[in-house]
């Protein structure tokens, strides 16, 4: 792909330097500002900044320049001063023209939490999907501040105070951008059809799929419950393509469980929307392990965030599990039976010790019994051969063995019957139900 007409960042093994700033919003208040800016630090620490200073403030009125009021400006500039950090990190969403404004007073790059999640993404892209659509997510992002990403590389070149490098310039980058947000869409458009169809060839075996907040240890349970070594990091974001396995330890029916990118709280729109095809796997799943870390000193409002972007794909009617991960790190027993008063359907477990995952495999299990259709089938003796081929497809709760024929009485998973027409062609002797 073609080097992108902004920086983005410095391709870096040293750590840069970068002073966080919280901000809490005059309708915010439910978590604790430390809470969130552990957040923040983990997402910058993944982006490769070594967090030096924290600041932060309660608006009760938002300044429209700068955001924050000019008190909490001048302390960050004192700060900046200080620490000559590479970048300052707002855990809020800034305009094009409070970034602006504020690189200007601070002389020092500006950004906000949307733009250090793309940068995550970019760099943990692998697959040429995922690179597609994080690409289109940048370039969205970029396009209403491209006078911002234009002062960077003017800057890059002359120094700053270089800034005003002209205006058709910038018309020529916006509509190179458009072009190649065109360009990627169609690209993604393309991918979108491939995927589709190598997920039709799964239609029939029931699909269960991880979600939950970023870190949760999804990747992890994947492993657990299919064998698979697919990548587990302390890192956000570990994981950004699905991956498909097929669940075969202790499970008496073909399943097949998908491993898909993490969500956070105030995730760009335009990522999640770029994410599309990668999420269908979750829209389109038969099954949602819900995963939470239970550890997680925050964890109920990150199972809001998730059900907030469940809703945005409209995957909230499907059925679930609720999984309580990382039980290991609760020292304190009470804690636990809170837990189980409060979220009494929950499983609780620790993909570290193997506690509880029986549980689950037997709640999958569970699930995937109640969507069997019940379903009856008479062969001729002559065809009892068959019932082998049958149990492939079907799970056969009865053989009566009559004098004429053999009634069978199945269980049909979902697409099954679609897939006994095929094997039997014997429309006319099934009875159904
Ligand atoms: N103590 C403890 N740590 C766990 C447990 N399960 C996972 N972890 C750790 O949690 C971290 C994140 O695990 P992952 O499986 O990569 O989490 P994920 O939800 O896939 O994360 P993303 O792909 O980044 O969204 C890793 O360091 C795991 O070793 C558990 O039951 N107990
Ligand atoms: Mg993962």
């Amino acid at each position: 792909m073609k080097a992108p007409f902004y920086q983005i960042k410095q391709e870096t093994s040293q750590k840069r330097k970068a002073i966080l700033v919280g901000v809490e919003m005059p309708h915010d208040g439910s978590v604790p500002m430390s809470i969130t800016l552990d957040e923040l630090e983990g997402l910058a620490t993944t982006a490769h900044y070594q967090p030096v200073a924290r600041l932060t403030q309660r608006l009760t009125a938002i300044n429209p320049k700068t955001l924050l009021g000019s008190g909490k400006v001048e302390e960050l500039e004192q700060a900046v001063r200080h620490h000559t950090p590479e970048v300052v990190i707002f855990d809020a969403e800034l305009s094009p023209g409070q970034n602006r404004t504020l690189e200007n007073l601070f002389k020092c790059r500006v950004i906000d939490r949307s733009w250090l999640i793309l940068e995550i993404f970019n760099d943990h892209a692998k697959s040429r999907e995922a690179k597609t659509q994080v690409e289109l997510a940048r370039l969205k992002y970029a396009l209403p501040r491209l006078t911002r990403m234009w002062g960077h590389l003017s800057r890059q070149r002359g120094g700053i105070g270089l800034r005003d490098v002209g205006e058709t310039q910038i018309q020529l980058d916006r509509r190179l951008i458009r072009n190649e947000i065109t360009k990627l869409e169609r690209k993604l458009k393309q991918i979108d059809k491939e995927k589709k169809t190598q997920r039709k060839s799964r239609t029939g075996i029931y699909r269960v799929a991880l979600v939950g907040y970023t870190n949760v240890g999804k990747s992890t349970l994947m492993n657990r419950l299919t064998g698979s070594h697919t990548l587990v990091e302390d890192k956000l974001f570990a994981t950004l393509d699905a991956t498909i396995r097929k669940i075969k330890k202790n499970f008496p029916y073909p399943v097949l469980l998908a491993d898909t990118v993490g969500l956070i709280d105030k995730l760009p729109h335009d990522l999640v929307a770029s994410f599309k095809s990668t999420l269908d796997e979750v829209r389109e799943a038969d099954l949602l392990l819900k995963v939470v870390d239970f550890s997680h000193p925050n964890y109920r409002k990150q199972m809001e965030t998730v059900e907030e972007v469940l809703n945005e794909l409209g995957a909230n009617e499907i059925d679930s599990l609720l999984v309580f991960n990382k039980i290991d790190q609760i020292p304190d027993p009470e804690i636990l039976s809170d837990g189980h008063y409060d979220y009494p359907e929950a499983i609780f477990l620790s993909c570290k010790t193997g506690e509880g995952i029986e549980h689950l495999q037997q709640g999958i299990i569970r699930c995937y019994e109640n969507k069997l259709i019940p379903y009856t089938l008479k062969l001729d003796y002559a065809e009892a051969p068959l019932i082998q081929k049958i149990r492939k497809q079907a799970i056969i709760v009865k053989e009566d063995y009559q004098d004429e024929s053999i009634l069978l009485s199945l269980r049909l998973p979902p697409g099954g019957k679609e897939r006994l027409d095929k094997l039997l062609d014997l429309k006319l002797k099934r009875v159904s139900l």
